[in-house]
């Protein structure tokens, strides 16, 4: 399932939008998140006692969001070679946030949905590779879960 330099390259494209405005699209993601799977609140100690209007108006959402965001600029711009970053990351999830694999999963999906409505040319390619680099992150993330 690894990806081509070529994938890579029409993710990068893609996501150079999403760079534009990485709080934004962030905060945008996670509302979308909480919104749709409710769940996923109450990992967040922060969050979860927040009525939807105080998270839509919460900076502290959209400081979140902008964490989420740089984050896989930075692991995308690896293209791959992402190991040394999410080591730290998987452990810290899965041992202290108490993050389940799942919720991974979920924000993958609501990030392909977030970008296609605000990005105009992020066509099928677009959305498969940005698909296909988050289930990349995952997985790997999800080995460092098990281990
Ligand atoms: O914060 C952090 O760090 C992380 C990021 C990534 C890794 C990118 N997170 Cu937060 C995660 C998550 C969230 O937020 C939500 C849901 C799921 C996951």
């Amino acid at each position: 399932m690894a990806m081509s330099e070529g994938e890579w390259n029409v993710v990068l494209k893609a996501w150079a939008h999403v760079e534009s405005d990485p709080a934004g699209i962030g905060q945008a993601v996670l509302l979308r998140l909480f919104a749709d799977h409710k769940e996923t609140l109450s990992s967040f100690p922060k969050f979860k006692n927040l009525s939807p209007a105080e998270l839509q108006s919460s900076g502290d959402v959209r400081a979140h969001g902008l964490i989420v965001v740089n984050k896989l600029t930075e692991v995308f711009k690896k293209k791959g070679e992402h190991a040394n970053s999410l080591k730290p990351l998987a452990e810290s999830h899965s041992k202290k946030h108490k993050i389940p694999i799942q919720y991974f999963e979920m924000i993958s999906d609501v990030i392909v949905k977030v970008m296609a409505e605000k990005i105009a040319d992020f066509g099928a390619d677009g959305q498969a590779a940005v698909r296909k680099a988050l289930k990349v992150f995952t997985t790997d993330i999800g080995i460092f879960y098990e281990s």
